[in-house]
């Protein structure tokens, strides 16, 4: 598994991205071994409120778990740095949302130049888990790739700490709904975030070679993109 390091920069209010610039593209850097190229990727995470999604974005980036996440208002992001591979940083834009989803649809702001999402529920409440096909349709509904691919969700069952039976296997229902996979995952005790975050980033780079096959060499894209030049490319949010 890649090491990995963090940084978290927030914005507190449901309107706060609208004056930064996102930087969401990808910069080739010349390192004494050659080229490396970073990917930025903007990944939601996202489910219905005290499903654990901030738990899970501190215990990935942070690596701690707290009782009591202060809920803030707006979107919080979180960076998580991995190194993929020798030749490949990945640089996770992780997007949690705080307080809207009592509201359910987020803005479009939110998903707009996302390349991949996490979906939470609960696994002790099912309500949160009807909740994750208006989620993912949400999603869906806002954002795509390239010729209408969906952007790639992997779905967390979180809290599997707190249940002691099996839980029944989501292998069909991600099929018949479009997730990439699914994962029991614990914020608390740590268990499967960093393979679940593992599996998206592979379906994202996955989507990402496939889209540089089907573009002209030396062209540069937007979000979580390729190129061959050492620019960066930055994307007003508004
Ligand atoms: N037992 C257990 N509690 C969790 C887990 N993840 C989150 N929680 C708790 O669930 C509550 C809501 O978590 P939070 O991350 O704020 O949920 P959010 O509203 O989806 O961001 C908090 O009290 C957390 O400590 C987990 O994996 N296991
Ligand atoms: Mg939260």
């Amino acid at each position: 598994m890649a090491a990995g390091h963090s940084t978290t920069t927030s914005s507190n209010s449901s309107s706060g991205i609208t004056h930064e610039h996102l930087f969401l593209a990808l910069i080739s850097t010349n390192t004494p071994e050659g080229m490396q190229q970073e990917h930025i990727f903007k990944v939601l995470v996202f489910g219905d409120l005290g499903v654990g999604k901030t738990s899970i974005i501190k215990r990935y980036v942070h690596q701690i778990f707290s009782q009591h996440y202060r809920a803030t208002i707006g979107v919080d992001f979180a960076l998580k740095v991995l190194q993929w591979d020798n030749d490949t940083v990945i640089r996770l834009q992780l997007w949690d949302i705080a307080g809207q989803e009592r509201y359910g649809n987020m803005t479009r702001v939110y998903y707009r130049e996302a390349v991949g999402a996490l979906v939470v529920f609960d696994v002790a409440r099912a309500s949160t888990f009807e909740a994750v096909l208006k989620w993912k349709d949400d999603l869906d509904s806002k954002v795509t790739l390239n010729h209408a691919r969906p952007v790639p969700a992997v779905l967390l069952a979180n809290k599997s700490d707190q249940i002691a039976c099996q839980l029944p296997k989501l292998d069909s229902f991600c099929r018949e709904n479009g997730f990439v996979d699914s994962f029991e995952t614990s914020a608390k005790e740590n268990t499967d975030i960093k393979e679940a975050a593992w599996c998206l980033v592979e379906h994202i780079l996955n989507n990402e070679e496939s889209l540089m096959t089907e573009r002209e060499p030396n062209s540069i894209l937007l979000s979580g993109c390729t190129s061959t030049t050492s620019r960066a490319v930055y994307c007003d949010a508004r």
